[in-house]
């Protein structure tokens, strides 16, 4: 490989910043978008540089003041054997995110290889190849150990939660995330729904969340259609973002979303299917935590456009906490989902009921129900049309 590819990355003053390299790990990987792809994955090789200052590290002959390469390399491999994506894009971000995770790097080029992609002609190697810096961060979260002998992949919201005591493991220790806030604070909810009746579904989840004692709903976004992420092939969504105020304590609010998740019929089947009634904790105040049952911010709203956009219409000066995190109405511009946000509705909480579709096309954009750009909350590039 070869070193430079993007030149240096420079310090503060303009200088080469110093490099620790890591060259051609690899692992096998599910990455992929094709069926076969996940089932019966294939090597992924990655190429790290690190860029970094290690005039302190090498005076004192010190390690703590560098970066551990061998540590660092078990963490890609885990990137890459770890959690599949449909991108290798995806995949490089989080090698990114993990090796910025220490603070003594100062930025980072990744390359991703799939040299067994799925390729119709002959070909040696397919690379995408990424820098990311304090300024330019990375579209992901870092890799963390799963703590051990918990849950594997898919730890997260609302992967475990209560039904552990039942399954014979041992419920969670109380943590921070268990204690109610000296004083009430903000918390953001993303609500989706695209099977049965889903506008219905959203009103009177809306009000079943305000009702919860201990949560007031501060403001209600407009109802976004959206193509599906990720998953099966499935009906469009409907998504809204609710701003709330609480005094409950972050799981305490997460187990009574999912009490009205329960109540709307929800049942986890398939993973990122379909669903009569989704609720996710989006931000508790600026709390950032990583748990077996919650995670906060969500992991993966900073780039979902479905939660940005509805968001940045109700607080568009909203900030998203946390490494990745950033101006919501900024990361809803480049959410790689952007172009799936068919239309909003302003009106949805009133006006008579009408996007029950949940399999035929988009209608066209009714007038009285879609802002247009002159009208609308959020500047008008924010919007693919
Ligand atoms: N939720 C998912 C997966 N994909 N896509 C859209 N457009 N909206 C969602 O709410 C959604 C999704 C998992 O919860
Ligand atoms: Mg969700
Ligand atoms: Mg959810």
């Amino acid at each position: 490989m070869s070193t430079h590819p993007m030149g240096p990355a420079l310090d503060d003053a303009g200088h080469p910043l110093d490099q620790i390299v890591l060259a051609g790990i690899s692992a096998t990987g599910y990455h992929g978008v094709f069926e076969h792809e996940r089932r019966e994955g294939q090597v992924f090789s990655a190429d790290v540089v690190v860029h970094l200052d290690t005039r302190r590290a090498a005076a004192g002959d010190d390690l703590g003041r560098t970066v551990d390469y061998g540590v660092l390399a078990e963490k890609v491999a885990a990137v890459l054997a770890g959690d599949p994506a449909d991108l290798i894009e995806t995949v490089a971000e989080r090698i990114a995110a993990t090796a910025l995770a220490d603070q003594v790097v100062v930025a980072v080029d990744v390359a991703v290889h799939k040299p067994g992609a799925p390729v119709t002609v002959p070909f040696e190697d397919v690379v995408v190849r990424v820098r990311r810096d304090r300024q330019k961060l990375p579209a992901a979260a870092p890799w963390e150990a799963p703590p051990a002998a918990t849950t594997g992949p898919g730890a997260g919201q609302g992967s475990s939660g209560p039904q552990r005591v039942a399954d014979g493991s041992a419920a969670p220790e109380p943590d921070r995330l268990d204690e109610a806030p000296p004083v009430p604070v903000e918390a953001v909810l993303a609500l989706g729904s695209n099977i049965g009746a889903p506008q219905s579904t959203l009103r009177t989840a809306v009000d079943d969340l305000g009702a919860i004692d201990g949560v007031e709903v501060l403001a209600v976004s407009p109802l976004a259609r959206t193509a599906p992420v990720g998953g099966p092939e499935q009906p469009d969504f409907l998504n809204a973002v609710l701003l709330v105020r609480t005094s409950l304590a972050a799981r305490a609010l997460l187990r009574a979303v999912q009490g009205v998740e329960a109540r709307h019929g929800r049942e986890r089947r398939e993973h990122w299917g379909p669903r009569t009634l989704d609720i996710d904790l989006i931000t508790y105040d600026t709390t950032l935590a990583v748990t077996d049952d919650l995670e906060l911010p969500h992991p993966r709203a900073h780039q979902r456009a479905f939660v940005l956009q509805p968001w940045a219409q109700i607080a568009p000066d909203a900030v998203l906490p946390g490494l990745g995190g950033g101006p919501v109405a900024a990361l809803a511009a480049t959410a790689p989902d952007r172009g799936g946000i068919r239309w909003l509705a302003l009106d949805w909480m009133n006006a008579p009921v009408r996007h029950e579709t949940d399999v035929e096309p988009a209608p066209d954009p009714a007038p009285d129900s879609v802002p247009s750009p002159d009208r609308a909350a959020a500047p008008a590039g924010d919007r693919e049309r």
